[in-house]
């Protein structure tokens, strides 16, 4: 039976989802759901009654949270093992992972990419106060995960881990406003490893296509 991710085709979620299981070698079919309308699919709350996306369906089991989604994909299927076993590794690893959600999505994706990027491409009004709170925000939270990043090739070592795949979407939307890209330099091993990630494939291959400023 065919694995479904709904998802919408700019959410960071949904891509961070995208990312694991493209990074696991797993095929999915793709079905689109776009979380911000009013008139979502009155099923689609059945499956994800905070009508948030993404969501994945394998078979019969229904999943969402995305952090849910990330390490199913990494239990559940055959593919390159993406979290580490030793304790401490395994657990920095969840640690990036839990920031990312509760530190670094509000001001990096919400504040500066929806407000400094993604809303002007969409032609949506900008709210320019929550663009400047979000930069604001943002070295606090790069800062932190400076400290914590490893001294390998990524977050938790040197092998791939959901630490690198849930953080870099993030990260993705966040540099492609200049102000981003500028601060995200201030933080060495932080940068490195965004050079490192995103010359992998699959971050090619799974970014969103925003539509041209
Ligand atoms: N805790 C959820 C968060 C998912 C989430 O916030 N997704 C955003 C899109 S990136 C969404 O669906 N937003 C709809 C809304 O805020 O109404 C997860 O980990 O999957």
């Amino acid at each position: 039976m065919t694995i479904e991710l709904h998802g919408y085709q700019y959410s960071v979620y949904s891509w961070i989802a995208r990312l694991a299981l493209h990074e696991k070698g797993v095929a999915y079919r793709w079905v689109e759901v776009n979380p911000f309308v009013e008139n979502i699919p009155v099923g689609y709350l059945a499956t994800h009654p905070f009508k948030r996306v993404p969501a994945l369906i394998d078979a019969y089991f229904v999943l969402y949270e995305t952090g849910a989604i990330t390490r199913y994909v990494d239990e559940a299927f055959e593919g390159p093992r993406l979290q580490p076993v030793e304790p401490r590794a395994r657990a920095r690893c969840n640690q990036i992972v839990s920031i990312a959600d509760s530190y670094a999505y509000w001001p990096l994706v919400r504040q500066v990419f929806s407000q400094g990027v993604f809303r002007p491409a969409m032609s949506h009004p900008v709210d320019a106060s929550e663009f400047q709170r979000g930069l604001e925000a943002a070295p606090r939270v790069l800062a932190a995960l400076e400290t914590i990043a490893g001294g390998g090739r990524y977050l938790c070592g040197n092998h791939l881990s959901l630490a690198d795949i849930h953080l870099a979407p993030m990260i993705g939307y966040f540099v492609l406003a200049d102000e981003g890209g500028a601060l995200l330099r201030n933080y060495g091993r932080l940068n490195d490893w965004w050079l490192e990630f995103s010359a992998r494939p699959a971050f090619a291959a799974t970014m969103p296509r925003l539509p041209q400023v």
